[in-house]
């Protein structure tokens, strides 16, 4: 159940994107362990967010993992650019590209971990012929586009079916959740199977307290759901 290694991934979206090379400092400092590279194109989503350019000056100034979120319509177009620009772990939608399996083969051979992200109306057996070929799944608790929202309380359930699904399957899949990770909620998910955080303004960047808190809060109320 707890087998894979907790990550904090910080949402870079939810940064001060002015001071971007202070915010990566401090959270290097603060041991962060991916950066969470937000893309969208305005119609998978309603928003617009970061590009290869941004991943590229982040890639600059820090080392630390990126993995990259894309909410566009067809990914399998978009991979080799982002991969250049550094991603470690590249994330698709399964609503967004058709054919799933070779989109996910193609990242693997590109050279990154291989991630699908479901919406929260998409059911976990979409994936159920694909799951080898999944590095990372993506939970997503609230329904994508904005930062900010509150968590829709039946991803709890499908994180718990997806850690069991990939467990039954033996398989080496970290679970990753994107939506309102919170002090409180974040317990929930860990207990349910989720060992990947993503960390926006309800966790990290909130000005109630410092980044740093806040990775060290989010870190410590995460390892005590993953101990008791
Ligand atoms: C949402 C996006 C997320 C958010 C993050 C915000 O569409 O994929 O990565 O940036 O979840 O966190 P919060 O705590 O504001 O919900
Ligand atoms: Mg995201």
């Amino acid at each position: 159940m707890f087998s894979r290694p907790l990550k904090i991934c910080a949402s870079l979206v939810c940064a001060d994107l002015l001071h971007l090379e202070r915010e990566l400092r401090v959270l290097e400092a603060a041991g962060v362990d991916s950066i969470h590279i937000d893309v969208m194109d305005g119609q998978f989503v309603p928003n617009y967010c970061l590009s290869p350019d941004v991943m590229r000056a982040v890639r600059r100034a820090s080392a630390l993992p990126m993995d990259v979120h894309l909410m566009v319509v067809r990914p399998e177009q978009h991979l080799e650019a982002f991969v250049q620009a550094g991603a470690d772990v590249l994330v698709v939608h399964q609503e967004a590209t058709v054919h799933l399996q070779r989109t996910l083969a193609r990242i693997r051979e590109l050279g990154a971990r291989a991630g699908v992200a479901l919406n929260v109306a998409t059911p976990l057996n979409t994936l159920n012929y694909v799951l080898e070929d999944i590095d990372l799944l993506l939970i997503m608790t609230v329904n994508p586009g904005f930062t900010g929202q509150k968590l829709v309380p039946a991803t709890l359930r499908k994180i718990a079916d997806a850690r069991a699904m990939v467990d039954a399957r033996g398989l080496p899949v970290d679970i990753q959740v994107d939506g309102n990770v919170s002090f409180e909620t974040a317990p929930k998910m860990v207990r349910a199977g989720a060992n990947w955080l993503v960390g926006g303004t309800s966790s990290l960047f909130n000005p109630k307290w410092s980044v740093a808190e806040g990775v060290q809060r989010l870190r410590q109320v995460a390892e005590e759901a993953r101990t008791k």
